[in-house]
């Protein structure tokens, strides 16, 4: 089969397997990327996330991480199940968190397009990436033309928004290549910058971890410290609002596919009373296989305290 052929294929798997977008990149060397990372931890703006600097030669540089990739298939999958802070009331729980934690889902997707790859060329090895892996997703979906990424640091697709989960299948094998998406669109706006209700977008795409809510109630482990002590916003597990301000969400948000995502417990309706309340029992039912896994349950006891509006 030519290239050309291979590669139309490859993003027809990508949509029958369920996601919503694809794009494909070659494998290079970008140094920005090395100069935006290092900048940004240089600032301290990883707050505690040491692994975030741990491995900056394989973050920064796909072939230190897989000697003989030749390719980046960049894959988004709509997540949105609706906005927290607009229909419901307080305390809120991110839209991304709400269902079945998204590595598990993007991972199985991204194994079943592996297989069907090899079932047509066995002699391709390839990794597939979701958060976790020490690669720049959202700069590789920019440069397989998925998107831009935007004033918030996220990356937003013309289609559904932001709310994009993103993963990557690396492989050995040269394809045809997307134009990466090069116009900001953005513009003028700020709004994400602006309605921040801590100043965590330190300056347009530049974000401090330390001030920033998601990285607060999600990855802070342990007491919250002085340095830590940001309003919540009642938040408790996540933070929406940078992406729930964004005229690409208002204006282009569709409900996602995927059941799974959905808030399987009615989690949004649940008041103060219900989550103060909430036993270690209750919260391994209720998050089993959710990311809010990730916080344990004293994290989220920690948050749920600190959560309410000053
Ligand atoms: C660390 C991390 C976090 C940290 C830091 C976030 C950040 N902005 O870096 C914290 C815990 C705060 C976080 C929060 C969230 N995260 Co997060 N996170 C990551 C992770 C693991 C690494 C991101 C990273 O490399 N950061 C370091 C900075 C330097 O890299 P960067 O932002 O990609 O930088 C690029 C550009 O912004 C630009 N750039 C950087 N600095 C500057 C400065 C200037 C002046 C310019 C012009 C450009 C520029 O250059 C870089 C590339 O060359 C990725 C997964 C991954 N492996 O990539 C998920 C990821 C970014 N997170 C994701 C999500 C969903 C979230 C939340 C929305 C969850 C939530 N609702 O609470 C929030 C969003 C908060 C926000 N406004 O960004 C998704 C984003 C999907 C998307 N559409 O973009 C990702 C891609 C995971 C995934 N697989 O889907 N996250
Ligand atoms: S996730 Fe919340 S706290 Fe973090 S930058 Fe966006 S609005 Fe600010
Ligand atoms: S709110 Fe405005 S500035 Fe921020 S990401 Fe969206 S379009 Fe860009």
């Amino acid at each position: 089969m030519d290239t050309n052929s291979f590669t139309d294929l490859i993003k027809q798997k990508c949509l029958d397997v369920g996601f919503s977008k694809s794009g494909i990149a070659p494998v290079q060397y970008y140094q920005e990327d090395k100069i935006h990372l290092e900048k940004w931890i240089d600032n301290g703006y990883h707050a505690s996330m040491n692994w975030m600097k741990n491995n900056i030669e394989k973050r920064t540089n796909i072939s230190n991480y897989y000697q003989d990739s030749k390719s980046v298939i960049s894959v988004a999958i709509n997540y949105f199940t609706g906005n927290s802070t607009e229909e419901y009331t307080a305390p809120f729980i991110s839209n991304y968190a709400l269902g079945k934690d998204y590595h598990i889902i993007i991972k199985s997707k991204l194994k079943i397009l592996l297989e069907e790859i090899q079932k047509i060329d066995k002699d391709i090895v390839g990794y597939y990436c979701v958060d976790t892996s020490p690669i720049m997703e959202k700069a590789w979906a920019q440069r397989a033309g998925i998107g831009w990424i935007g004033k918030h640091t996220n990356l937003i697709t013309r289609e559904f928004g932001s709310w994009v989960f993103l993963g990557e299948l690396i492989i050995n094998k040269e394809l045809s290549y997307d134009s990466p998406f090069s116009t900001d669109l953005c513009g003028t706006c700020n709004l994400c910058i602006d309605e921040c209700p801590t100043d965590a977008i330190v300056e347009p795409y530049n974000l401090d971890s330390n001030k920033c809510i998601s990285y607060v109630t999600i990855e802070h482990k342990g007491d919250f410290e002085e340095k830590n002590m940001i309003d919540l916003n009642d938040w408790i597990f996540g933070c929406d609002i940078c992406q729930e301000v964004c005229p690409w969400n208002i204006k282009f948000s569709e409900f996602s596919n995927e059941k799974d995502f959905f808030d399987r417990y009615s989690l949004k309706e649940k008041d103060y009373k219900f989550w103060e309340n909430l036993t270690e029992e209750e919260f391994r039912k209720i998050f089993k296989n959710s990311p809010v896994k990730r916080t344990k349950y004293s994290g989220l006891k920690r948050n749920i305290s600190e959560a309410k509006h000053k």
